[in-house]
């Protein structure tokens, strides 16, 4: 057999490897690196692809099911599919995406007929889904004030976390949930927003709060506005779930009008993966709102230029289904509806499963079910009582109790409730 160091010579020549790749290879390239933790969200996904049991269910990630447990691509975008059919032009994207596509995206969270939209002040880049939004925003944060920070909600998406860590962008938490109540911590999020430095960064769900479900009313938002005006904080807001918070893409974005009407310069994550079913697709749009034109020329031009190394222009495909749906008024409505009717099914489930635990006799009180809103039920239950549903039901959620109501179904919601029953009961 060919010792390391002849094998090394034969590929990298007479020189062999140098001291430093004579190094490398002793202990091999990656002899350094360790296996990752697994993601809280997306590990679920994989431990239930690994479960052979026929009984398993999956309500960890957010990703929305028909009542037969299928995944659903939405008729609007099945037309959009037709249509695209045969005609596609596969070229680049420009850097900033399709300029269609993020006009029609602008005005779901600006306002139909936005007078922003109209003067040119939004500087908009079409992004990898939601989270490519939010890492194109840390990043652009971090180049332009290095300084700064970003204040995260408690709890919030997993994901948050990781995003502005690999931007280098250090993080605050200001409270959000409390446990007892199983509602909004008003009065806890208004102190921090006050406690904290002026024209401080802030995170906000734009509507349906992950995991919590909860979101203020549209009085607290005015306050929290008028609170963010007066320390001269900035609001970004991520918004993954227009349209299931009421089942109206409009209403849903209440809160980001609010601090509009406001005069707040804002920023934006929006997502397609979930109200459109576009989760693979990653299509997104990253918007902020600038005092005027030349200025949101200046910003989008740097969004490009951070984008431009990373993935130099984003995919196509996912672009071209938005703007032909959005741009056409029948498929438009079409989607409205469909949008709706999602909504709608995890509403019916959030009250079925809790008829089912309160059928069962379960002394512990399940109001948050129904009273929270969005894809999730932040149920309370707690990481040992995860486990164990895990291990003894094959019931798959995130350890933190968030279970994923898109995933329920009239067929699995009574095993649900059962094992929810079966694992609180001594509690
Ligand atoms: N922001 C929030 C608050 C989210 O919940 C998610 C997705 C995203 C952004 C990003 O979605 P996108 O990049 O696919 O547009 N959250 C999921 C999936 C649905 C995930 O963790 O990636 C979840 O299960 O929480």
């Amino acid at each position: 057999m060919a010792s390391r160091a002849v094998i090394a010579r034969r590929i990298f020549g007479r020189g062999g490897l140098g001291v430093a790749g004579a190094r490398a290879m002793s202990t091999g390239w990656w002899g350094g690196v360790e296996p990752a933790a697994k993601d809280p969200i997306l590990g679920v996904t994989e431990a239930f692809l690994a479960d052979p049991s026929p009984n398993k269910v999956n309500v960890g990630v957010g990703a929305y099911r028909d009542d037969d447990g299928k995944p659903v691509v939405l008729e609007c975008v099945r037309e959009a599919e037709r249509r695209i059919s045969g005609n596609l032009n596969m070229e680049y994207l420009p850097m900033g995406g399709s300029i269609r596509m993020i006009e029609e995206t602008l005005k779901l969270a600006y306002g139909e007929n936005s007078e922003l939209i109209k003067d040119k002040r939004i500087a908009a880049v079409q992004a990898l889904s939601g989270t490519g939004a939010c890492r194109l925003f840390a990043d652009f944060q971090k180049r332009f004030l290095p300084d700064s920070q970003i204040y995260i909600p408690v709890p919030t998406w997993s994901n948050h976390h990781n995003i502005w860590r690999d931007a280098h962008v250090p993080q605050r938490t200001f409270h959000y949930y409390h446990p007892e109540s199983k509602g909004l911590d008003f009065a806890g999020l208004m102190d921090d927003v006050k406690n904290a430095p002026n024209g401080s960064f802030f995170l906000l769900h734009a509507c349906a709060h992950n995991p919590t479900g909860v979101d203020p009313s549209e009085e607290q938002w005015r306050e929290i506005s008028y609170q963010f005006k007066v320390k001269n904080h900035f609001a970004f807001f991520d918004m993954a779930y227009q349209g299931f918070a009421s089942g109206d893409p409009e209403r849903d974005a209440k809160a980001i009008r609010i601090f509009l009407e406001d005069g707040h310069l804002i920023g934006c994550a929006q997502s397609y993966a979930k109200n459109m079913g576009l989760y693979g697709q990653r299509v997104g749009c990253l918007s902020v709102l600038c005092e005027d034109e030349m200025q949101a020329v200046a910003v989008k031009s740097q969004l490009q230029q951070i984008a431009r190394p990373m993935y130099s222009n984003p995919p196509v495909h996912g672009a071209l289904i938005v703007s032909i749906i959005l741009n056409d008024p029948d498929l438009k409505n079409l989607w409205l509806k469909e949008v709706k009717g999602m909504a709608d099914r995890i509403i019916g489930m959030r009250t079925a499963l809790r008829e089912n635990l309160e059928s069962l006799g379960s002394s512990l009180s399940w109001e948050h079910i129904t009273n929270q809103i969005g894809m999730f039920c932040y149920s309370g239950l707690t990481p040992e009582q995860v486990d164990h549903l895990t291990n003894e039901f094959h019931i798959y959620m995130t350890r933190n109790g968030r279970i994923s109501m898109a995933g329920v179904t009239t067929g699995n919601v009574g095993y649900l409730a059962n094992a929810i029953h079966e694992v609180t009961k001594s509690s």
